[in-house]
């Protein structure tokens, strides 16, 4: 017995690379005039399957004719979250829930052409028919997923399209959740558990696209950029990959056609390329792409204009995005920005709001960028999962810095399924995200169980992979065991911690907080002589809860808590290696239910609502502070609310 329990540890440890599917494609919907693009967005039908019997419908194939002729439909909004629509407990449902919706492709569309469908995400799990064929099926929630239904469609008539979406957590998911059947009044019950710290939303969370493509396209664009020296000349390094039958054909030698223009729609630089697909740009003189308050034109995009010819000149595609053209690097000490040292001043974050969970919201979007501008923010990390493609465009616009988290969360148990899991959410993750110039960072896991002799190779598989696929970029994680104990720390770029020092532990204690993030810091940098970042601190607050003097869960004890924690960073900065801090967390969020939680995690800055709790008012202070005294930026006239004429 012994023998076989050491021999299945040891197996545990043994985890290998494996190939993990490439993802293709998947270029961001947009119209040019070689293609055309619609939403499917709007109200679609809705049915639950029977929890006790989730695969019902798959067997009785709802997907062959209308939902409503199987079982009785209800409305449901898309793009949004199931959970929070209805007023019965659909809230908590496990397992498949069904999706259908009528839309018309015009007779047009049959000409000549390709028609793509695409999912901006679904959660967790999607199956998809078009007119009762099976389309794609795509596994992992917050992640974009395409198939072409060229030959499916009906043209100048009416079709079908159905999904079946799949909640359950499981142990080799990611992240990972655990599902049990236990006792209740009635009988038995199925019951999804996870240990991460937000709800289990699911749902078509984001758009459904379809768009159109000519026969031979533009499948992919990877751009990356630098800068010379003194910052005066950029380049701009474009490889595009072309799909359809005329690449195919060896007499027909395609040429891309690249130009670049600025702001105002000036052309800056062009060139044009065959055999490779690809080539430079110069730009001289360059606007940089820098971060807010770091400059005073933050964000500078140009807009960079991919044209596919064939060898006659014919055009077969045009694709347009934008490119901000900058540099990163890093050291044992910094991390830098077209060579300047830079300071992370932001938040963790979720996508989560009142009724649509964490259904893709353009109103929310916009009055979040708001208040990080309002707030003196520079970054944010995409805590605990990809957010939504146009969000990652906005960072870009407005010049926010992105840690771009994939989605594990809590990892533990780490097992060569999961690692397969893990890699390809980072494969999907960078294919999608590798050209925002808003993304400086990877994060490959919060909070994953560290401390166990497993997570070594495991994560050292991880961080290696990621590298694989993106040098340009260093990759952190944000661990929450001790730096004793952890075992993943040798093979990220820059340490983050979270740590909630006067809640978690020492609740209350706001004379235990300088000093222990202080030697934590110095000891996670003593031991890996890497950048170290706070990635997490904070206290849950009740906006409106007031109590003198600072008592747990009031705004006066979130503020002092800030400010405690301001103190040590102060401190830490001196040093030289320590990059960044960030609160937890941005707004006030829904969590599974727990008497540690009331009516969600209340950690937010601001309210669910977006309003600002009192700690907010310092919290920008601070952050203006710092970037007048590391980035020169100016104050905004209302920072300080007059008091007194001190001078007289
Ligand atoms: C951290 C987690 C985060 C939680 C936070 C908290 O990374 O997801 O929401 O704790 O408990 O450990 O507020």
């Amino acid at each position: 017995m012994r023998i076989m329990g050491l021999w299945r540890f040891l197996k545990s440890l043994i985890l290998v690379n494996k190939e993990v599917p490439q993802t293709r494609g998947m270029l961001y919907p947009r119209e040019s005039e070689t293609r055309e693009v619609r939403s499917l967005d709007g109200i679609w039908n809705f049915v639950r399957s029977d929890q006790a019997n989730p695969t019902q419908g798959v067997r009785d194939e709802w997907y062959a004719k209308e939902l409503s002729k199987s079982r009785p439909t209800i409305p449901m909004p898309v793009p949004a979250s199931y959970n929070d629509i209805t007023t019965d407990n659909l809230r908590d449902h496990v397992g498949t829930v069904w999706y259908d919706r009528k839309f018309f492709v015009p007779r047009s569309w049959s000409k000549d052409q390709r028609i793509w469908l695409r999912f901006g995400s679904v959660h967790y799990e999607a199956y998809v028919w078009i007119n009762g064929q099976k389309v794609v099926k795509h596994e992992m929630g917050h992640l974009p997923f395409e198939a072409e239904v060229t030959d499916l469609l009906s043209y100048g008539a009416e079709n079908r399209i159905t999904v079946m979406c799949d909640n359950a957590l499981i142990q080799t998911t990611v992240p990972q959740g655990r599902i049990t059947e236990v006792p209740n009044d009635g009988g038995m019950t199925i019951v999804q558990s996870y240990t991460f710290d937000f709800f289990n939303y699911a749902g078509i969370h984001r758009s459904v696209h379809l768009y159109t493509t000519p026969r031979t396209f533009i499948e992919e664009v990877e751009v990356t950029t630098n800068l010379s020296k003194d910052a005066t000349v950029g380049e701009v390094f474009y490889s595009v990959s072309v799909n359809g039958s005329a690449a195919n054909e060896a007499d027909n030698v395609l040429q891309i056609q690249a130009n670049l223009y600025d702001k105002d729609g000036i052309l800056v630089a062009n060139a044009t390329s065959d055999q490779k697909l690809g080539g430079k740009l110069q730009v001289n003189p360059v606007k940089p792409w820098w971060p807010y308050l770091m400059h005073s034109e933050p964000g500078y995009l140009y807009q960079l204009e991919i044209k596919l010819l064939a060898t006659n000149d014919e055009l077969l595609d045009v694709y347009r995005l934008k490119v901000g053209i900058r540099t990163l690097s890093w050291n044992s000490q910094q991390f830098l920005i077209n060579g300047k040292p830079v300071y992370f001043r932001g938040f963790g974050r979720h996508e989560d709001s009142d009724i649509r969970g964490k259904g893709l919201d353009n109103a929310l979007m916009v009055r979040d960028f708001n208040l990080l501008k309002w707030i003196g923010a520079n970054a944010y990390r995409t805590s605990h999962y990809p957010y939504s493609e146009e969000s990652m465009q906005f960072a870009d616009e407005h010049g926010i810095m992105i840690i771009d988290e994939c989605p594990s969360v809590d990892t533990e148990n780490f097992s060569q399924e999961l690692l397969g899991k893990h890699k390809s959410s980072l494969e999907q993750l960078i294919h999608r995200d590798r050209n925002h110039p808003s993304v400086v960072m990877w994060s490959i896991a919060n909070e994953p169980r560290t401390g166990s002799v497993s997570a070594d190779s495991y994560f050292e598989l991880v961080a290696n992979f990621t590298r694989s696929l993106d040098k340009t970029r260093p990759i952190t994680a944000a661990i929450a065991v001790s730096n004793t104990q952890d075992k993943a720390g040798r093979s990220l770029d820059i340490i983050s911690f979270n740590r909630y020092n006067a809640w978690y532990s020492n609740a209350g204690r706001l004379d235990m907080i300088t000093q222990n993030v202080i030697d934590e810091a110095i000891a996670w940098n003593k031991r890996y002589n890497k950048p170290i970042i706070m990635s997490e601190y904070g206290a849950d607050t009740l906006e409106g809860l007031h109590m003198q003097p600072a008592y747990v869960w009031s705004e006066e004890f979130q503020t002092e808590v800030f400010s405690r924690h301001f103190k040590a960073f102060d401190e830490l900065r001196k040093k030289g290696w320590f990059i960044g801090e960030f609160v937890w967390n941005f707004a006030d969020f829904k969590t599974a239910q727990s008497y540690t939680r009331v009516g969600g995690n209340k950690k937010g800055v601001f309210t669910r609502a977006r309003q600002p709790k009192a700690a907010a008012h310092l919290l920008r202070k601070r952050y203006f502070a710092l970037g007048r005294d590391l980035d020169q930026c100016s104050f905004p006239e209302d920072l300080f609310t007059y008091i007194a004429d001190l001078i007289s």
